[in-house]
């Protein structure tokens, strides 16, 4: 298949533009580079392991997958996703038989920081969504979106979360409707929310067709086909605004930082690794919707209590003569504790995803990664300690 991915240079773009060659589809992109030049400057930070310029990238990942790849592709300052007439360009020139979205600004507590940069995420998320879906539209073929939102749209709703749509009943009636994306966890899972409905919309009214991935929090460094010794491994950061939780546990271990637990640790998340997450994106292109089909998918692994994974991290550690620590912040975010939290997950299972919950040698592939590059850790320590605060 041909595959275009908006986002192709992020932490997960990257990554499955790799995966997909691997497998056999034909990949471009676009990406305004916005993560690497702008959002990670903007709060001082940066990836931590070292990847190459945009160029070298398309040249060297042509050199490992094959020259077909990266035709019509954008990936400079000017190729904002939210450009609707240079997306409907590129797919007008590509013809792709898919469109993966993942050019958002990933990050909850940057979107809660001032509110330029809550509005920034706003019109980067949205601005994206709306670009895509009318340029699909204006294209004119069937093109199966699959856009990633992400589990935090649901928030933390007390009862089981449902795949999709579901049954409600109120005063003796009853009726399907799409799972409440009731509390979403902070303004850019807002976002996603608000991308949710247009989307939804686009399917119902345009006939377009898509998949929202309720895609839970992704750690890792690497896939199993990434060809980091050329150079092409992914971006990772660590830092409060743009590293997620298990990715920021094994870097503080790495430099002796303590282990940053908010609150109890008592919250309960979805996670999953980057190869699962490569793998399931994977199943789900190459089960593609049908024109008018807005198909919900929950994406995760294992579901964790935040204090039990910094204990398995600092047991990990061990493995490696790391002496972790585990300390408790003052949490920075208003969110529930000691909840209950179920999802429902079918339709990944039915596509053949097995979930292995195999963390601990994720977490080992990881500290061997990153250890490496303790002293760019380093570096960044005053970065790590939450300050981001929502209220
Ligand atoms: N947490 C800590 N310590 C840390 C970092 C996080 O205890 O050092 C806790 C947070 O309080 C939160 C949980 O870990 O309860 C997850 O936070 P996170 O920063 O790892 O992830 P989150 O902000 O939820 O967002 C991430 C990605 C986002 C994606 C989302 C999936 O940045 O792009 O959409 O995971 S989900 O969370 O399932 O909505």
């Amino acid at each position: 298949m041909r595959v275009f991915i908006i986002g192709v240079d992020g932490y997960l773009g990257w990554s499955l533009a790799q995966y997909l060659a691997h497998h056999g589809h034909v990949v471009s992109g676009m990406d305004n580079l916005s993560r690497r030049l702008q959002w990670t400057n903007k709060v001082g930070s940066d990836t931590i392991l070292p990847i190459k310029s945009p160029s070298d990238r398309i040249a060297s990942f042509r050199e490992v997958f094959g020259s077909n790849h990266f035709d019509h592709c954008a990936m400079d300052d000017a190729s904002h996703a939210d450009n609707y007439y240079r997306v409907k360009d590129l797919f007008v020139r590509f013809k792709p038989d898919c469109i993966v979205n993942l050019a958002q600004m990933p990050s909850a507590p940057y979107s809660m920081i001032d509110y330029e940069k809550c509005y920034e995420t706003h019109m980067n998320n949205i601005g994206t969504t709306l670009a895509l879906i009318w340029a699909i539209r204006e294209n004119g073929r069937h093109i199966p979106i699959v856009t990633i939102g992400t589990a935090g749209e649901y928030g933390t709703p007390g009862i089981e979360i449902a795949e999709g749509y579901f049954e409600v009943t109120h005063k003796g009636r009853t009726a399907k409707m799409l799972f409440p994306r009731m509390t979403p966890a902070s303004f850019y899972h807002a976002t996603k929310c608000h991308s949710s409905i247009d989307i939804e919309r686009s399917c119902a009214w345009w006939g377009l067709s898509a998949t929202d991935i309720m895609q839970s929090v992704v750690y890792g460094t690497r896939h199993q086909y990434m060809a980091c010794e050329a150079g092409l491994n992914t971006r990772f950061d660590i830092d409060e605004v743009f590293g997620t939780a298990i990715n920021r546990f094994v870097a503080q271990a790495v430099i002796g930082h303590p282990l940053t637990v908010y609150g109890d640790g008592t919250q309960k998340r979805g996670f999953l690794p980057l190869r699962d997450s490569m793998e399931c994106l994977r199943l789900i292109i190459e089960h593609p919707t049908q024109p008018g089909e807005y198909r919900v998918v929950n994406q995760y692994d294992q579901i964790y209590q935040i204090k039990d994974l910094a204990q398995t991290v600092k047991e990990v550690a061990k493995k490696f003569g790391i002496d972790a620590t585990i300390q408790m912040y003052e949490n920075p975010r208003v969110e529930q504790m000691g909840h209950f939290y179920s999802v429902e997950r079918e339709k990944l299972l039915e596509m053949g995803y097995m979930p292995k919950g195999d963390i601990t040698t994720e977490l080992e592939e990881m500290f061997l990664d990153v250890m490496p590059h303790k002293d760019i850790i380093e570096m960044r320590r005053d970065k790590i300690a939450p300050a981001t605060k929502w209220m």
